[in-house]
């Protein structure tokens, strides 16, 4: 991945941003994403598929191989599971030097409620073969990327992909998913970072063997530099974000607030552990107060928090939130740098104004 050599986001990367929109942040006021403001992340372009013809293949290391419809799939058991979903790359553009890729600020969220089938039984059905060791999921979307070219592929190991949380999808939010996230059927997998979920699924491979593809051995690893291996990137860090308060001002979005209590309120998740407490600071991280924390609408949903802020008078002041969980671990206030910026999960700050 290359590093942007001056401040300005350039061209190329705001093409990317048109494409790939974010959550506006006061859409953290919603419990479930409305699906039009969940964050949208395509790699390449979202592919034409004929529903009536599509068939999901299951094969690889298997018994018996499957093709199944999508009215095959609907027959089976249907559960209903809110997920938060965060992309790998949420925060990169804050980094510096800067990772030259999709730049996200901190809108790369969402959370929705996905329906579909549990992939546990479809692959015991289809009956792994000893030897079995990882699950590759494959897109239908094609394009070039470090100039290989390929379909938008992902592995996890037969454990991760034996999970009861592993959902194929074909509804969000109550209704067939739309073309952007994966219609007919995706990939959903509670807690791990976005780029695993993988969209408009064609096939199910059983490998007998580590899969090595560009998304899996090249992207979505940290390193500090391109000759080092590096490590997966897996679980969604822990991290909470507040609705920005009061008004913005057009260009610079800075926030105004008019003096009195402002009652500040946000969400946290984490895909590695347990949120359990939110802090606000305005005084840009140098003193915090416990917020008031809700209970999750789900094992792998954020929760709600709320604040009542009483502003000392007018002034300027930097908000900041940071969830904890419950490994002892909290958000960093500088961001831990990468080569492909990923899992930036430093305290959002927030400046603004109150007015008298
Ligand atoms: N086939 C396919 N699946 C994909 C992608 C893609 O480009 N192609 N992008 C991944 C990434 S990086 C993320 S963050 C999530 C985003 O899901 P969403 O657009 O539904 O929010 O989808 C993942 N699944
Ligand atoms: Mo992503």
């Amino acid at each position: 991945m290359a590093l942007a050599g001056s401040d300005e986001i350039t061209l190329e990367e705001l093409q990317l941003a048109a494409r790939n929109h974010g959550m506006p942040l006061e859409a953290l006021r919603y419990p479930l994403t409305p699906v039009g403001l969940h964050y949208l992340l395509i790699h390449y372009d979202i592919p034409a598929i004929d529903a009536a013809a599509w068939r999901l293949q299951v094969g690889g290391h298997v018994r018996g191989e499957l093709s199944l419809s999508l009215d095959d799939l609907r027959e089976r058991a249907t559960v209903r599971l809110p997920v938060t979903m965060e992309c790998a790359g949420n925060g990169r553009a804050k980094l510096a030097p800067r990772p030259v890729s999709q730049p996200w600020l901190l809108e790369a969220v969402g959370n929705a409620e996905w329906g579909g089938t549990p992939l546990r039984p479809l692959l015991e059905e289809a009956g792994l073969l000893d030897g079995a060791v990882e699950v590759l999921f494959t897109g239908l979307d094609r394009g070039l990327e470090g100039d290989v070219d390929q379909q938008y592929e992902r592995s996890l190991t037969v454990a991760d992909a034996l999970r009861d949380e592993v959902l194929l999808a074909w509804e969000m939010n109550g209704a067939p998913l739309p073309p952007q996230h994966g219609y007919p059927l995706r990939l959903v997998v509670p807690g791990w970072y976005g780029m695993t979920s993988v969209k408009w699924l064609g096939r199910v491979t059983v490998l007998d063997r580590p899969f090595d593809g560009y998304q899996q051995s090249r992207g979505y690893r940290f390193r500090q530099a391109e000759d080092e291996d590096g490590e997966p990137v897996t679980r969604i860090a822990t991290r909470a974000l507040m609705v920005p308060p009061g008004v913005p001002d057009f260009m610079t979005r800075r926030r105004l607030v008019d003096v009195g209590r402002c009652v500040l309120e946000g969400r946290a998740w984490s895909g590695r552990h347990r949120v359990t407490a939110v802090e606000v600071s305005a005084d840009g991280g140098a003193s915090w107060a416990a917020a008031e924390l809700s209970d999750p609408a789900g094992p792998f949903a954020w929760s709600g928090w709320r604040f009542p802020w009483d502003p000392q008078g007018p002034g300027e002041y930097t908000l900041c939130c940071r969830a904890s969980d419950d490994a002892g671990g909290t958000q960093p206030l500088e961001p831990p740098w990468n080569l492909g910026g990923y899992a930036n999960n430093a305290v959002q700050r927030v400046p603004v104004t109150v007015r008298g």
